[in-house]
């Protein structure tokens, strides 16, 4: 694994994640169309990182690009839209593509992101470089959010982390994971967790969705999540995490109660949404003990923030709901 970006945590700091001094990586006219660029995801490849970034236009029309790092803290995205061909089926339509996920399974880079089909479901596509991108069959039914694949196979298939939800700017989540043979279709659908009841951990009281594709450590599935609170002022999203068990990852062993990272600078409280916190990528390296996870900020900019894996597994253990 090669160097992923790091900063040591700030002196004096009992924080489990910290942020990066330099926030926001990316700004929200990053490229000449953009109105802004958030809910991004990265990966290593070749001899640094490459990535899908979400990059709404100044009509706010919202679709995916490609861009490259090699240092995964600067970035140059590309100023032409990915254009898909076709995958594993005929081309279907897509009205717009948001919140991208990348992950590399076997031997080509896996994308999946909100796709606009009759509404918002989960659209999957692959590509070996970052250049070509294959579109697929859909996931699921509109209307679903958040498609978060696995790194591996589970028990020999594809699985993947999704909440269903309505149409709108839905007031109401669960995570769900469901299991595919071929990446074309997908069933044997269970609940992983729902939202929690107000009184028990308010931050992610009103909906849930899965962040950065799931770590496999020794306690399970790290996975990062946000979860959302409906306030006088409309939805505040923070970032949680929780371990699932290795081999059936509906059974959720840990949970935090407490979130682990929420809005409170200016970047994450001033933006086109206030007060979002919204991670969909993480870089992370066992041996060094360190992980370095992407967020949307405000829905405006792309921010970084840091941790050590062991911390994060223990405060959710120790903190767990
Ligand atoms: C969700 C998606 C995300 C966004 C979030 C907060 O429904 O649209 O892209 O970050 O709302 O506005």
């Amino acid at each position: 694994m090669r160097n992923i970006p790091w900063q040591e945590k700030p002196k004096n700091s009992n924080e489990i994640i910290w942020r990066y001094d330099k926030n926001p990586i990316i700004g929200r006219y990053d490229i000449p169309s953009s109105n802004s660029i958030f809910n991004s995801a990265v990966v290593p490849f070749k001899d640094g990182f490459a990535g899908v970034f979400r990059c709404d236009n100044k009509a706010v029309q919202m679709n995916i690009f490609a861009g490259f790092s090699k240092n995964g803290i600067d970035w140059k995205i590309d100023h032409e839209v990915i254009k898909m061909k076709e995958g594993n089926t005929d081309m279907i339509e897509s009205d717009y593509k948001y919140d991208p996920r990348v992950v590399f399974i076997d031997d080509r880079y896996w994308i999946t992101w909100c796709n606009g089909y009759n509404g918002p479901t989960i659209g999957i596509g692959y590509t070996f470089d970052f250049k070509e991108f294959f579109q697929c069959e859909n996931a699921f039914l509109p209307f679903n959010r958040n498609g978060v694949l696995f790194p591996k196979k589970i028990n020999g298939k594809y699985a993947m982390l999704s909440r269903p939800s309505d149409n709108g700017h839905t007031p109401f989540g669960d995570i769900y994971v469901s299991y595919s043979p071929d990446m074309k279709y997908w069933g044997e659908h269970r609940c992983v967790m729902k939202a929690t009841p107000f009184e028990d951990s308010a931050w992610q009281s009103t909906k849930i969705g899965a962040g950065p594709i799931p770590i496999l450590v020794d306690d399970g599935w790290l996975m990062i999540y946000h979860g959302v609170v409906t306030t006088c002022n409309g939805f505040r999203y923070a970032m949680g995490a929780a371990i699932l068990d290795e081999n059936d990852p509906s059974v959720v062993k840990y949970r935090t109660q407490e979130y682990i990272l929420g809005p409170a600078v200016d970047y994450e409280m001033v933006g086109d949404v206030q007060n979002v916190v919204f991670p969909c990528a993480a870089l992370h390296n066992l041996e060094e003990d360190k992980i370095a996870i992407y967020y949307g900020a405000a829905d405006t900019v792309v921010a970084l923030s840091f941790g050590h894996i062991s911390e994060i597994v223990k405060f959710t253990k120790e903190k767990s709901l």
